[in-house]
């Protein structure tokens, strides 16, 4: 079959709930995908962050392999011999206490909120029903109905009402606004350390040290969702680290920790938070599944083994400063900003949209995923050589030119 016959079967016999840029991708390999024609592109997308290790890393697809072929579904109704020992290198290498495994971000952010929800009501004292958590405006948390009923975003929320009530936005990066927004019946912040739906915005410096103190002040749990920025992607293991000394008091995690094949994530928080949840409380038919643990313990481990979150800090340092010396002169650059591989590039309004640019990437090899209207955002897979970054810069000099 041919790209057009691929494009019209999904027309067909999808939901249209996406717009793709239209590549139907048949292979991958380390930074590297072919379409269906046989042409090769540069991932710079690395599906949002999942791909930090790059296209079916040969560790992780052995680990994958070979757990195939002993147990791959228990249910938590039993016991299997993987899910400890991923929970246990995972929270070494986070420094966190315990960790509550699940599939996909959206399961580990609703985790979060009803753990800190029950600790809210449990520990900190907050009476039946009130507990409030804060957010940011223009956060991207997930997708399900209680997640959407704190989206800022129009378009999530349009048409799938009635939401979630007990949640207040503020705008991201301003200390005074949380600062109001907290009360007695505030249980946690949840944040991006960097957000990156909403264009890759990075906060103004000092402000999550100074929002994590204002939580520990009021008894707030400080809720840092890693999904996007964790494992390495923006330079340090945990975006966080940029910013703050102290660990935050919950770690969410999915995308990268599931190295690119599999749906992984978890809450990371104290053993006397998690202590709130109870046989029966709450779990998933999936989750710590021997097949996910044993993808999970490859994925940290190649991430580890491979440097990931040094090459992720050394070549972000590069390609920034490259595509700024590159495209200074550009008429259509307004910005370009990033930490670690993380990158967004800001068309300017006159130029029209990001995504005619991403086009004409995709035409020159190169995949990247317009956000927001005006930002090219580029994260590559942390395995990619600096060459394979020139490249890339080359393909986008010709485009924003
Ligand atoms: C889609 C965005 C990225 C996330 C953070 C939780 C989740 C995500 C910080 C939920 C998911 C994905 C979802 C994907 C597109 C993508 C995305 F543009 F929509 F915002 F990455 F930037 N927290 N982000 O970024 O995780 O349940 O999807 O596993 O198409 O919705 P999930």
């Amino acid at each position: 079959m041919r790209t057009s016959e691929f494009l019209s079967e999904v027309d067909r016999y999808s939901a249209h709930n996406y717009k793709p840029l239209p590549v139907v991708l048949e292979k991958g390999e380390g930074v590297w995908v072919w379409d269906v024609e046989g042409r090769k592109y540069l991932d710079c997308l690395s599906a949002y962050s999942a791909l930090n290790q790059g296209h079916r890393h040969p560790k992780i697809v052995a680990a994958l392999k070979a757990q195939a072929d002993k147990i791959t579904l228990t249910s938590r109704a039993f016991h299997n011999d993987q899910m400890g020992a991923f929970l246990r290198k995972l929270c070494d290498l986070s420094g966190m206490e315990v960790a509550l495994p699940m599939n996909t971000g959206s399961e580990a952010v609703e985790t979060a909120l009803k753990v800190a929800r029950k600790w809210g009501y449990q520990v900190k004292g907050v009476a039946h029903d009130q507990a409030e958590i804060i957010v940011c405006e223009n956060n991207f948390h997930g997708r399900t109905t209680t997640i959407v009923s704190f989206s800022t975003e129009h378009q999530y929320r349009d048409g799938f009402g009635p939401f979630t009530p007990g949640f207040k936005a503020v705008p991201y990066g301003d200390l005074q606004a949380l600062e109001a927004a907290i009360t007695p019946n505030t249980v946690g912040f949840l944040f991006e350390p960097i957000q990156g739906e909403a264009g890759v915005l990075i906060p103004p410096p000092g402000f999550l040290a100074a929002a994590q103190a204002l939580c520990e002040k009021n008894r707030v749990l400080f809720m840092a969702d890693e999904i996007q920025t964790g494992l390495g992607r923006t330079g340090k293991l945990f975006a966080v680290a940029h910013d703050c000394p102290k660990k935050p008091d919950m770690l969410i995690l999915g995308k990268a920790l599931g190295g690119g094949v599999f749906p992984v994530s978890a809450m990371l928080c104290s053993k006397q938070i998690m202590s709130v949840i109870k046989p029966g409380d709450h779990g998933s038919t999936f989750g710590g599944n021997p097949l996910a643990a044993a993808v999970g313990i490859a994925a940290l481990e190649v991430i580890v083994d491979e440097k990931l979150v040094a090459r992720s800090a050394e070549l972000g340092v590069y390609l920034i400063k490259k595509l700024r010396e590159t495209l200074s002169s550009s008429p259509h650059v307004q910005e370009i900003r990033g930490r670690g591989l993380m990158i967004g590039v800001e068309i300017k309004t006159s130029s029209g949209k990001a995504r005619a640019f991403c086009e004409k990437l995709a035409d020159l090899g190169v995949l990247v995923k317009e956000t927001h209207d005006q930002v090219i955002r580029i994260t590559p897979p942390l395995v990619v050589e600096r060459e394979e970054l020139d490249g890339l810069v080359a393909q986008i000099e010709k485009v924003l030119f």
